[in-house]
């Protein structure tokens, strides 16, 4: 039986709202008692941003009765928890999707209606939290959606940015700008603040070891700032399970600095408050780069130390020994970025907790788990010793004695092998020395995955490869990514869910946390019996509808009319050489060239194309940020040009965020994932458009692989030079460069074209065209003939209107293996040994 705290447990009992079922009435006032009371405003001076706040903060009002219940459940249980360190949570907007969680989205709407609002306003009254980076940070939040669904008692723990990824601006000239992200002006009502769970992180100061020979050591001295919790609300889709992650605000421990105050130094008193907060101020805007910056090391740092505290702290309150901590704690690491919590609960066991190193190194190595994101070279993370040292010595300490005894035991193995010893070392030799830090992650794990079978195999025969020979290889395997189809289908695209529904004829809440039910779609694609002859039209009317949508929504922010009768072709992701939007624009530009030399009779005959990008570039990448400029003034050319504006028009969508891609992805006909092969690890942006029944034009890369064993190689257009021949291919352009003309005219006439100023100034587009005349690192000249003749291969198939929508539902059809549910599954059974844990409803 419960304890209640105090008090008539009848009266405590009477008082308790109920979270489920409510009625409209209940919502009706629910909201106008937040415009009344939270947000102090009255009826007649309520706009849509008020509305939008306080139908979200009914709805959080739900949500916090089933998050309650959960911890206190998990709590009572004493459950296993895991827990997903990630750098970057790429949350978008929380209002839909946790009205279609709850089952409230309809009463919700009517209710709203009935106050005379619209829902789809307010619902883009909402700011997108856009705390990451691009698929790294979205992963993350697809993840938590998982685990919530699936009712896993597993946390997110990351940062609170007061800026996210930056605004993206469009100069005249077809540059791109930053602005800043400022998404918390408005109030976030999806966050609760925890001042009473605060920790403190130290910096700097000084470490010095015992004497004893224990390993053990004292850090003193330096800068202490303060870890402030904000919890974020992860609703389970259609249960009670309401997880939490937590977000970590940098404050100064003390208003200021006092000894500095105290000395008469008022500013540098005042300034030392301003670092404390910078920490968390805003969040790097480089994937696949990191710089060595002081200030990205503290975020590190800060958030896996105050984590950890949290963490332990939890631990200790079930009066465990720490022997066991591994027995309920796991923590996968969301790639390099935390792996700062190896040496950090290393330090805890030993420093603080009188834990000797071989039990403090067993505990360590059985609580962690690393996925790897990328075999970019660029992307590895390493830290300077000498930054490291100052910032954090006590962790360079036990740094180096986690490497010693580790290059002990390589040294046992493999013995006098000093290359093996060099290669494998957590410290790269040179000026400065480096800390390894991918190599620290694998050693300091219990296991280490890649995010697609392909990237799997990378990590093992390349990067790691001297460590799957160490440790062999049962440390290392697969969990090929995943999207969550909440919102990635019934949230983007209900027309489209509601079709699915209907045809499968079981409740949605069934195929939506079972994808693979999605197979029995397949039968629609048989014959022509009337039945699957009406469905496949209605899919055909849903998909033109999210092209309409589309079109309105660059109508309204563009102010440009598209052509909706035309195929639409898109490529969103973040603009990077190795993702190749390179590739397509010049592709667009050669489409441009041929149909400009064909009569007009001739090109009544080309199947209209519209050509979509998305993408922001890392505000320091000169080359990406010249593709873009390229792409929107090709854009301004194609769009204007009477010829062939009806067959072929380009557009730049700007900002491109979550939000945006929930528009873009159900428009497709076709989407582009076009990386040289081997460096996508696994993309998931790809799994999104054939879940929405978009078709892929792909390399042999990532997860294009995987959904093309799924859906049949017959509905994927591939092309290029798979990823063995990558480097033969890369020698030779070093050693025996073989001119552009030579191996791809039609490729060299586009270079000269943009060159020649036919898209605005031709010098200003040179250096990126020497990426590809010299060097060309990324292959564009090697594939880019067999990419023209798969585009050629689209426009074919394209004609055929019924097979397309045939293959269109294949596609939608074969997507069940890339939910995240099943992806989450393999985590949480195979890595953390974590099980669901149904939450009971008093
Ligand atoms: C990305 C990979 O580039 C992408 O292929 C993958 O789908 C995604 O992670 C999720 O696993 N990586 C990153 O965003 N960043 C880094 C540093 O790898």
């Amino acid at each position: 039986k419960e304890r209640w705290p105090r008090g008539d447990e009848a009266t405590w009992r009477a008082a308790m709202r109920e979270a489920d079922g409510g009625d409209e009435a209940s919502i009706a006032r629910s909201i106008i008692g937040h415009v009344q009371t939270s947000l102090a405003r009255e009826a007649y001076n309520i706009d849509d941003l008020g509305a939008y706040q306080a139908a979200a903060l009914a709805v959080r009002d739900d949500m916090i009765l089933n998050w309650n219940k959960t911890q206190v459940h998990y709590n009572k249980t004493q459950v296993k928890r895991a827990y997903y360190f990630s750098l970057e949570f790429l949350m978008g907007r929380t209002l839909d999707n946790a009205l279609l969680a709850l089952g409230a989205k309809k009463p919700y709407t009517n209710t709203l209606d009935r106050l005379g609002f619209n829902m789809e306003d307010l619902l883009d009254q909402e700011r997108d939290a856009a705390l990451g980076n691009g698929g790294l940070g979205r992963l993350a939040a697809c993840y938590l959606d998982s685990s919530a669904a699936q009712e896993l008692p597993v946390w997110g723990y990351g940062l609170r940015y007061k800026y996210g990824i930056f605004k993206q601006l469009i100069a005249p000239d077809g540059q791109q700008l930053e602005a800043p992200d400022p998404w918390l002006d408005n109030q976030n009502p999806w966050e609760l603040v925890r001042l009473d769970v605060t920790y403190e992180v130290r910096f700097y100061g000084t470490s010095k070891r015992a004497t004893d020979g224990s390993g053990r050591a004292v850090w003193s001295g330096g800068q202490e700032v303060l870890a402030v919790a904000y919890d974020v609300m992860i609703p389970g889709y259609a249960t009670r399970t309401t997880n939490n992650l937590r977000l970590w605000e940098s404050k100064p421990k003390s208003g200021f600095d006092l000894q500095s105050f105290n000395a008469g130094d008022y500013e540098h008193a005042v300034e030392s408050s301003n670092s404390a907060a910078a920490i968390t101020s805003v969040l790097y805007p480089n994937d696949h780069t990191t710089f060595g910056k002081e200030l990205r090391l503290k975020q590190q740092y800060f958030w896996t130390a105050a984590s950890l505290a949290d963490i332990v702290r939890r631990f200790k309150n079930l009066d465990k020994p720490l022997s066991e901590f591994p027995q309920y704690v796991s923590i996968q690491l969301n790639d390099t970025h935390p792996t700062l919590a190896i040496p950090e609960l290393m330090r805890i066991l030993l420093d603080e907790e009188d834990v000797p190193w071989a039990a403090a190194w067993k505990i360590v190595t059985n609580t962690f788990f690393y996925t790897n994101h990328t075999v970019l070279p660029e992307a590895l993370e390493k830290w300077a010793v000498p930054l490291m040292e100052q910032i954090l010595p006590r962790h360079l300490q036990i740094i180096y004695d986690i490497n010693l005894l580790f290059l002990q035991s390589v040294e046992k193995k493999f013995p006098g092998d000093r290359d093996r010893l060099a290669r494998m070392s957590l410290i790269e030799e040179g000026f400065p020395k480096q800390v390894r830090m991918a190599f620290l992650a694998c050693i300091g794990s219990h296991k280490v995955n890649g995010v697609a079978e392909l990237h799997s195999e990378l990590v093992k025969t390349t990067i790691l490869k001297d460590f799957v020979e160490f440790e062999g290889i049962s440390k290392f395997s697969n969990v090929t990514n995943g999207i969550t189809p909440r919102r990635w289908l019934d949230q983007c695209n209900p027309a489209l869910s509601a079709l699915i529904t209907k045809t499968l004829g079981i409740d949605k809440k069934i195929w939506l946390k079972n994808l693979d039910r999605l197979e029995g779609l397949l039968e629609y694609t048989e014959d022509n019996a009337a039945r699957n002859k009406a469905f496949r039209a209605r899919w055909a009317e849903i998909k033109q509808a999210n092209k309409e949508r589309l079109a309105h929504y660059v109508q309204i922010h563009l102010g440009l009319t598209i052509n909706t009768n035309a195929m639409f072709d898109v490529q969103i992701k973040r603009l990077h050489e190795y993702k190749r939007q390179s590739l397509n624009i010049c592709g667009v530009i050669h489409r441009y060239l041929t149909l400009k030399g064909m009569t007009p009779a001739q090109r009544k005959k080309v199947n209209p194309r519209v050509v979509f990008f998305g993408a922001k570039a890392a505000p320091g990448y000169y080359i990406a940020k010249l593709i873009i400029r390229l792409i929107v003034n090709v854009a301004r050319v194609l769009n204007a040009d009477p010829d062939t504006k009806d067959y072929l028009s380009m557009y730049f969508i700007p900002d491109y965020s979550v939000s945006i891609a929930e528009i873009l992805i159900p428009a497709s006909d076709i989407s582009q994932h076009i990386s040289t092969a081997g460096t996508e690890a696994s993309g998931t942006s790809n799994m999104k458009f054939c879940l929405n029944g978009g078709l892929l034009v792909g390399t042999v890369d990532g997860a294009n692989i995987e959904i093309a064993e799924a859906v049949g190689e017959s509905n994927v257009f591939f092309f290029g030079h798979l990823t063995p021949a990558v480097e033969d291919l890369r020698y030779q352009h070093t050693y025996h460069p073989i001119p552009v003309e030579q191996k791809s005219p039609a490729l060299a006439r586009v270079l000269d074209e943009v060159s020649s100023g036919r898209f605005g100034d031709g010098w200003v587009y040179e250096p990126f065209l020497n990426t590809i005349r010299e060097g060309d690192y990324y292959l564009i000249t090697d594939d880019f003939d067999s990419y023209l003749a798969a585009l050629d291969m689209v426009d074919e198939a394209y004609l055929d209107k019924d097979e397309w929508v045939k293959k269109s539902i294949r596609t939608t059809a074969k997507m069940g293996k890339f939910s995240s549910d099943r992806a989450l599954t393999e985590y949480a059974e195979s890595f953390w040994n974590v099980e669901p844990v149904p939450i009971p409803k008093n």
